[in-house]
Formats: structure tokens, C-alpha cells, sequence
């Protein structure tokens, strides 16, 4: 591992005793006439390796080193923490720099490729795709042939066919979306993220949406269309990002020519481990069919998962463990109760906790994991963020944990926070953004207590229909995120407008999970 940033102490090792004795002499004996001698401090080697680490595999420009560019700097970390499943926080913490080390001492540039943790691949031999919308940016023309041209990119390394149609539902239904475009994960302006894709399956499964704030291009100039299309579309096959820097598959940007461009081997070495080797009749350019026929599509998007599974030599994930607990995900799962915390959904069911990770399938850890002697089935759970405290229920208790820590005094029981003995159980339990007001699901009902009196609203209880029109009798978690509450109720959730009272989305929970 390079030491560069160390040069200027490590010279003077080599120097007579003699020199060194003198100079130290001259050291006690007058102070420093400027600080330009002073070790370099761990802070300044770190931020050293970073931004090596960063040039190296995040195609960071000279630029971003300059003082000025802070941002840039900042970015390029979030983008490495997002790739390696770390909290993405744009700063040097201590497993962002360990991973930096780890890659930097060693991980080979050859077959990295990865396939995408939901392990699925399409598996009806014709894969449909439809064009929503168009950029403003590109002729119309322009930008169904880069889609058409992405598409036999891979077309023409595997037995799949890709068909074009203009109405209904696609397999992978193609869009320009910008900012916030209701799928939890909004787009950043100009540059950053560029485009998502989800890996296959019904509903969002197989599509993929491009950033409308990019400026999109056929050249070399802005952000070409087709290349980012070429990665997009891996996703929607099934492949996650690669650590080969030569891969299309690699997580950043960089143009290569489009006009004789080849599927870099890393790629072709992937996707042929997910789907085979197409079979010789078929050659590049002519696999992808430009049918305009007005085909909606009616069966279920033909799906399965892979048999493949995710080889051994990628990238280090730091993941939270997968192995305790063995609670399945069902289609029609539903969940006991939702927390968030440290802006993550945590969904709970029976012993295990998913914590949702954009575009990556829920890590699962267990109830005693986090919150050790907590009983399960848990049946509501809110939290204070700022306190760090997580209330759990079950029953007539609840339990107040701080960390893993037990906060003395509890489990206390239901009537402290003025629950009459009628109520043997709450449903779910959701904080408002303001931490002042708390929402209790009960039955049919609910309870709103107010957090800075703690006393429960005098008009407390009413119907969940009153208030919450269209989010189903019952309620079996609720959280608020952005803004936004959302409710599962049996295998539905629901993205609910608080302020508008209205249904703005109707998922199914496991698709709301992502497990
Ligand atoms: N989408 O597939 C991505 O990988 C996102 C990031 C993800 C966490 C949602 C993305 O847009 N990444 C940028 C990208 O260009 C990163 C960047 O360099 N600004 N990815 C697509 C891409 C296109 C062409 C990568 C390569 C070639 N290697
Ligand atoms: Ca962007
Ligand atoms: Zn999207
Ligand atoms: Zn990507």
C-alpha cells in the first residue's frame, strides 16, 4: 500500500544519527518556524487513499482533489458506500476506509461480475419492452434506436429475444422520470445517479427509468443514451454491478466507443452464466425485433429465480447477517409491525427484522438481534429518532430499548398511556414526523397521544375510515417517511397524502420490502 503522503518523515530514517541528533537539538531548542514539518496527521493519509481509491475506480476526475471541489469529493464517496452497502453518509468513516484498504491491496480486476440479490432471471425466451415517454433532449428516432441497439447488445450474447410493443404493460416498461417519481427513490438533478433499473419480476420488475435532468446524447458529449442503456438493461436482466472496471456492469460512467462497440468480456462472462450462450443462429444486431404490433401483455411477467447463485469471488458486500433467521417472503406475506430507524425501514414479522436497501433486496436480522429478550410476535413498534429509542409492543406492554439496551423501568403496561382495559393489543403504531403526536392503530380504530402532554387526544378513539379513507379496515404497521405515511394493511400497503387524505399508491408488502 502506498505511504507517499509519509515521504518527507520517512527520508530522514535513512540520515546519520548524527544529522538527526542535531536536529533534534535545533527542534527543542527553538520552536518551529513554520508547521510545514509536522507529521502528517491519520486524517490527512486517509483522505490521501480515498482519493486514490476514488481515482483509481470511481473515475474521480484530477479536479475533485482541489480544494474547491468538496462536493465532488463527497459524491464519489457516497457512490463507493452505495455500491458496497454502507450507510452512505459522504464522509471517511472507519468501514469505508477499511473497504478502500481491503481493494486497494487486492481485488483482482477479472470476472467481478454479480448478479442481482433477488437471484432472478426472465424465463419466457421473448422479454416485451415499451417506450413510456422521450426525452426532449434526442429525436424520437434517436432514442428508440439506442434502446433497440442496447437491447441486441445483450440479445446477441444470450438466447433471449427482445420485442418492442406500444401499449399495455411491457416486461420492461422504459421511462425519463425526474426528482421524485414515486418509486422511494428519486433522481438527484444533473449527473449522480443517471438512471435505475430493477432486476426481473412482475410489476417494477425489469424496468427501467433514466434521469430527465441528464443531458442525453448519441455522442461523446453529455451522457450517452445508449451506453447507460447497455447498463440499465443488465439490471433489468438480472446483474448487479461488477468491480471490473473494464464492465459495462462497473458502477460508474465513463463513454467508449459507441460505433464498434463490443460487450466487454466481464459482461458477456455474466449474463452467460445467468442465461447460457445464445446459439449460433442468432448475430449481433438482428435478435432484437422492432415489432410494432399492439400486444398488451396479459400473463404475469415470466419470471423465476435463477439457479445461479451469487459467486463467491465479488465484491466484499457488508451485509447485515442473512443466515438467523429463516422467515419466508411470501407473495402475499404480511407484516406484524415497521419502524424506522436510522432512516431505514425496519419490518418486523414473527422472529425476523428486513431492513429495506434501495435496489437491493432486504437485509434480514433477527428481533433478539437488535432488541435482545424483546418476546415476539411483536405487534406495533414506533421510534424517536433523536433519542434513539425504539418503543416495542406485544400485548398490554410495550418496551422502550435504547440501542439494544432495555430502558429501565419497562416493559410497562398500555394503561400508562391511557389505553382503557378494553384494548388487550395495538395493531400498529406510527410517530409523526414532528415527534409530538403518536398514532395507535387499534381494530378498527385509532388513538392519537400526544407525545409532549403525554395524555391520548380526547377524541381518541375513531374510526380509521373517518380520518384514513382507503387504507383498509384494519392496520397492521405504519410508518412516516418523507413525509408520506404508509400503512400495510394484510398483503396491501398503502402510500397515504396525510395532508391531502387520499391514497397515493397500493403496493403489495412484499414488494414494498423488497425481500
Ligand atoms: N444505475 O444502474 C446506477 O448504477 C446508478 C446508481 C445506483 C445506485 C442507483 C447510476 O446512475 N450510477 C451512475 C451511472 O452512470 C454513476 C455515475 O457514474 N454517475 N451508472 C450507469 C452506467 C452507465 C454506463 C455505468 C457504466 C456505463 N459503467
Ligand atoms: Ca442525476
Ligand atoms: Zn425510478
Ligand atoms: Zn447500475
Amino acid at each position: 500500500m502506498s505511504r507517499k503522503s509519509l515521504g518527507p518523515m520517512m527520508a530522514l530514517l535513512g540520515a546519520p544519527v548524527l544529522i538527526l541528533l542535531s536536529l533534534l537539538l535545533v527542534v527543542w531548542a527553538a520552536p518551529l518556524p513554520n508547521d510545514k514539518e509536522q507529521p502528517v496527521s491519520k486524517d490527512q493519509i486517509d483522505e490521501e487513499l480515498a482519493k486514490k481509491y476514488l481515482q483509481t475506480y470511481y473515475n474521480m476526475s484530477l479536479r475533485s482533489v482541489g480544494r474547491s471541489s468538496k462536493n465532488a469529493f463527497t459524491e464519489k464517496i457516497k457512490q463507493m458506500q452505495e455500491f458496497f452497502g454502507l450507510n452512505v453518509t459522504g464522509s471517511l468513516d472507519s468501514k469505508t476506509l477499511e473497504i478502500m484498504q481491503l481493494s486497494r491491496c487486492g481485488v483482482p480486476d477479472v470476472g467481478n461480475y454479480n448478479f442481482m440479490p433477488s437471484n432472478k432471471k426472465w424465463t419466457t425466451g421473448v422479454v416485451t419492452y415499451r417506450l413510456e415517454n422521450y426525452t426532449p433532449d434526442l429525436q424520437p428516432a434517436d432514442v428508440e434506436q439506442a434502446i433497440a441497439s442496447a437491447f441486441s447488445v445483450w440479445s446477441s450474447a444470450i438466447p433471449l429475444k427482445f420485442t418492442k410493443i406500444n401499449s399495455g404493460e411491457a416486461d420492461i416498461m422504459i421511462s425519463f422520470k425526474s426528482g421524485d417519481h414515486q418509486d422511494f427513490n428519486p433522481f438527484d438533478g444533473p449527473q449522480g445517479t443517471l438512471a435505475h433499473a430493477f432486476s426481473p419480476g412482475s410489476g417494477i420488475g425489469g424496468d427501467a427509468h433514466f434521469d430527465e435532468a441528464e443531458t442525453w446524447s448519441t455522442s461523446a458529449r453529455g451522457i450517452n443514451l445508449f451506453l447507460v442503456a447497455v447498463h440499465e438493461f443488465g439490471h433489468s436482466l438480472g446483474l448487479s454491478h461488477s468491480n471490473d472496471p473494464k464492465a459495462l456492469m462497473y458502477p460508474t460512467y465513463k463513454y467508449v466507443d459507441t460505433v464498434n462497440f463490443k460487450l466487454p468480456e466481464d459482461d458477456t462472462k455474466g449474463i452467460q452464466a445467468l442465461y447460457g450462450a445464445s446459439t449460433g443462429v442468432t448475430t449481433a444486431g438482428t435478435t432484437t425485433a422492432m415489432t410494432t404490433t399492439a400486444q398488451s401483455k396479459t400473463t404475469t411477467k415470466g419470471t423465476q429465480p435463477s439457479q445461479t447463485k451469487t459467486p463467491a469471488t465479488t465484491s466484499p458486500r457488508v451485509q447485515m447477517e442473512t443466515t438467523k433467521s429463516t422467515a419466508a417472503c411470501t407473495p402475499d406475506m404480511r407484516i406484524d409491525a415497521a419502524v424506522v430507524i436510522a432512516n431505514k425501514i425496519h419490518f418486523i414479522k414473527d422472529g425476523s427484522v428486513w431492513v429495506k436497501q434501495p435496489f437491493k433486496t432486504a437485509a434480514v436480522t433477527s428481533v433478539q438481534t437488535l432488541w435482545p429478550n424483546m418476546p415476539t410476535p411483536v405487534d406495533a413498534a414506533y421510534a424517536f429518532p433523536a433519542r434513539g429509542l425504539v418503543i416495542l409492543f406485544r400485548g398490554r406492554q410495550y418496551w422502550a430499548f435504547q440501542g439494544r439496551n432495555l430502558v429501565s423501568g419497562f416493559p410497562k403496561d398500555i394503561s400508562k398511556l391511557g389505553f382503557p382495559s378494553s384494548v388487550n393489543k395495538i395493531d400498529a403504531a406510527v410517530n409523526l414526523e414532528d415527534n409530538r403526536t403518536t398514532l395507535f392503530f387499534v381494530g378498527d380504530a385509532y388513538y392519537r397521544f400526544n407525545e409532549v402532554s403525554q395524555t391520548m387526544d380526547k377524541y381518541s378513539p375513531r374510526a380509521i375510515e373517518e380520518r384514513y379513507p382507503g387504507i383498509g379496515k384494519t392496520v397492521d404497521a405504519a410508518v412516516q417517511q418523507n413525509g408520506y405515511l404508509f400503512v400495510s394493511s394484510g398483503a396491501t400497503f398503502f402510500k397515504y397524502d396525510n395532508r391531502e387524505k387520499r391514497v397515493l399508491e397500493k403496493w403489495n408488502v412484499k414488494a414494498w420490502i423488497g425481500c
